[in-house]
């Protein structure tokens, strides 16, 4: 709503920024790490793979002097699992210990809070080998172990800490579970199950924090769509509900409420997907509470209602990566009133303020943005500085939503942009930049990896300065 005052952001206000290790480190199969699923993902031979990405592995200090100059406030990273563990238990890897040592002193001493991501897509390929990864539940104590090890090391230091980034996606994507199949509703049914698995381990996982953890605050990262019925029919806003029960609202009940809403719970016994609870399961859950709710949010989807067929019955779903239509729920439209990325992500900042405000109301936690942002392709001029006018417009106008739902009484601890430098795009490779520092690489060329500052670098330098007055 338009009100006749808009509070400034508070100044405790994390201005951040984001990245995940496998997406930014390099070095992957370096200093004793094992590898991951992401590091033996298949791809497409147009995009570069993991190992080197930006390098960060060995330029930390260099990025860490950037983030200082601009006077970011939070760096949120996340730590890769099989750099501790690199069959994901057993013997643990010094050097891997150290080299997150050393990261999260060099922040501290630029006055920057670390924000750790305890698992961020890149699974240890060990544990599924050894009994299947998440679709067992051995999956949860490794994780709580994991976690535990994170916490007792360095928890006198790190007081921000997320449990496991986007599992809506994770459950989707076969591949980041570590196993391939052909069968789709197969799929869905194990990843419901491997969903089930990380919501008992995230839970722990938050209990050992508060134990260990002096002053430590834990809490997951989403990935929040804004969905929105196509149009004014009430079936299309029956679907836009329903699209959001199952797509977004279905784990943060499980991580937040504890309970399996009825509705997700209806949808999976429907289709023979509910898994098997354990006793003890959703108390665990109920008991440890996260302390507040990460969001990442790049996009809207419009919805309309979408009624099974003879041909389309109930079961039925397509994907384009991630579900994009369930026959009796929703399809998803296209949004004829927004503009999107060059890879389709409609571009919606008001969308943003629409997730905040739904989910303060139905949680009532403060929020975090842990990734926001605007991919594009870019190219160093010759003369000259990037001059990233989009990428300085999405960004403004979405802090600018956030602004406006503080104003309206939802609390925020912070934000962090996707992404502090440019890094590897979950699934487009080198060529889909989101940074504010440009690194001098292309997909398969690794030239000199050389950091440039954007034109968006100057202008989020001024934003913090300014605690966002120009927002
Ligand atoms: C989120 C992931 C990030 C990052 C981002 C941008 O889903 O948490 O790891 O990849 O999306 O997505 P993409 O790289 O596909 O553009």
């Amino acid at each position: 709503m338009e009100t006749k005052k808009i509070n400034d952001f508070p100044n405790d206000f994390l201005w951040g920024s984001s990245s995940a290790s496998f997406q930014c480190e390099g070095a992957s199969r370096e200093d004793g790490k094992g590898l991951s699923v992401m590091d033996v993902r298949k791809i497409d031979p147009s995009i570069c793979d993991f190992s080197v990405a930006s390098d960060h592995y060995h330029r930390y200090k260099e990025d860490i002097a950037l983030m200082k100059e601009m006077g970011l406030k939070a760096y949120r990273f996340s730590i890769a699992w099989t750099r501790i563990f690199p069959e994901g238990n057993g013997q643990v890897n010094e050097k891997g210990v150290a080299f997150y040592n050393d990261l999260i002193d060099e922040l501290i001493k630029a006055d920057i809070t670390p924000i750790v991501t305890i698992y961020h897509f890149d699974y240890p390929l060990g544990l599924v080998k050894q009994y299947g990864g998440w679709l067992d539940r051995r999956s949860i104590d490794d994780y709580v172990n994991y976690a535990e090890f994170l916490f007792k090391t360095y928890g006198d230091r790190v007081k921000y800490w997320l449990t496991i980034n986007e599992q809506d996606h994770v459950v989707h994507m076969p591949f980041r579970l570590g196993f391939e199949c052909e069968d789709r509703k197969e799929a869905e049914k194990l990843g419901y199950l491997a969903n089930h698995h990380m919501c008992v381990a995230a839970a722990k996982a938050i209990g050992k924090c508060h134990e260990i953890v002096k002053g430590g605050k834990i809490g997951p990262a989403t990935c929040y769509t804004m969905f929105y019925p196509t149009t004014n029919s009430p079936a299309d806003m029956l679907a836009c509900m329903d699209a959001n029960e199952i797509r977004n609202l279905y784990h943060l009940d499980m991580n937040i409420k504890g309970e399996y809403s009825p509705v997700f719970r209806r949808y999976l016994e429907d289709r023979d997907m509910m898994p098997e609870v354990y006793e003890g399961d959703m108390e665990v859950m109920k008991e440890n509470r996260p302390d507040f709710l990460a969001f990442n949010y790049y996009y809207s989807e419009s919805v309309s209602a979408n009624p099974c067929d003879e041909n389309h019955p109930i079961g039925d779903i397509g994907f384009k990566l991630l579900p994009s239509r369930e026959a009796g729920i929703y399809q998803v439209v296209k949004n004829e009133n927004l503009k999107a990325t060059l890879w389709g992500w409609e571009i919606d900042d008001i969308g943003l303020q629409c997730s905040a405000r739904q989910l303060w109301d139905r949680y009532h936690l403060p929020l975090l943005i842990t990734e926001n942002g605007f991919g594009n392709k870019e190219v160093w001029p010759e003369e000259g500085i990037l001059e990233d006018d989009d990428r300085i417009d999405y960004l403004s106008k979405h802090l600018h939503q956030i602004k406006e739902a503080m104003n309206l009484g939802v609390e925020f601890i912070g934000y962090c942009s996707w992404s502090f430098m440019d890094l590897i795009s979950g699934h487009s490779g080198f060529s889909k930049r989101y940074g504010f520092v440009y690194v001098n690489r292309d997909e398969h060329d690794l030239k000199d990896l050389a950091r440039r500052k954007k034109k968006s670098f100057y202008w989020y330098k001024d934003t913090i300065a300014e605690n966002g007055k120009n927002i």
